[in-house]
């Protein structure tokens, strides 16, 4: 008879996990497993899928992007790799994971990078350090769909740490992970959409 005995949800422990891959030299990655419900990753997975107006970068020398990309953040452009992507209006639902971003990272988030990788797609080594970003402030990026295998190297030589990013899981890279650190996503067979956020300073 255990009519009265509380059980946990399966996913409970995994949940609240969180993992530290990185942390030295005032540099901190955290993953957040499952911060986002599986459920409710689908359903945002789904709907960036289909309302996003997803777009290719043109890098120097006109090379584009393998994955695709958009953004939210009216007024604020970030330049990378000789591409130039300008924030469109946040969404309301783009608003509300905003929102729960700056609870957890304590810090204000004013422009989301969104990328989208199909098939054999993936982002090469690279650190988020281009200007008009505020210096060490939590990069924040929200995985969506399939997983994928976030890879960290440290600047200065040394060997990748890998860590597999999966549905609901957010990263974040905080204090000096830019300046020490670079960081890719590898390419996989099925399709991965991320919501990076970030803050710049205005
Ligand atoms: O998709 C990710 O998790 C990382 C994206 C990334 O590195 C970037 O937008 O600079």
């Amino acid at each position: 008879m255990d009519a009265f005995v509380i059980r946990s949800p399966p996913d409970c422990a995994e949940r609240n996990r969180t993992e530290t891959p990185v942390d030295s030299d005032g540099s901190r990655v955290v993953i957040y497993r499952r911060w986002m419900p599986p459920e409710e990753a689908s359903a945002l997975f789904a709907r960036s899928r289909r309302e996003v107006a997803w777009e290719r970068d043109t890098y120097t020398g006109g090379r584009r992007s393998s994955r695709q990309v958009q953004a939210w953040g009216p007024g604020i452009a970030y330049s990378y790799s000789g591409a130039k992507r300008v924030g469109t209006e946040w969404p309301e639902w783009g608003e509300d994971v905003r929102a729960r971003v700056e609870v957890l990272s304590e810090h204000a988030m004013n422009y989301c990078l969104l990328n989208r990788y199909g098939t054999g797609e993936q982002i090469s080594w690279h650190s988020d350090s281009e200007r008009g970003l505020v210096e060490d402030a939590p990069i924040a990026c929200l995985s969506l769909g399939a997983t994928r295998e976030l890879g960290l190297k440290p600047k200065r030589g040394g060997r990748a740490v890998y860590v597999p990013v999966r549905n609901g899981d957010l990263y974040v890279m905080y204090g000096e992970t830019q300046r020490r650190w670079l960081h890719c996503i590898k390419h996989g067979q099925e399709e991965r959409i991320s919501l990076t956020f970030r803050c710049f300073s205005i």
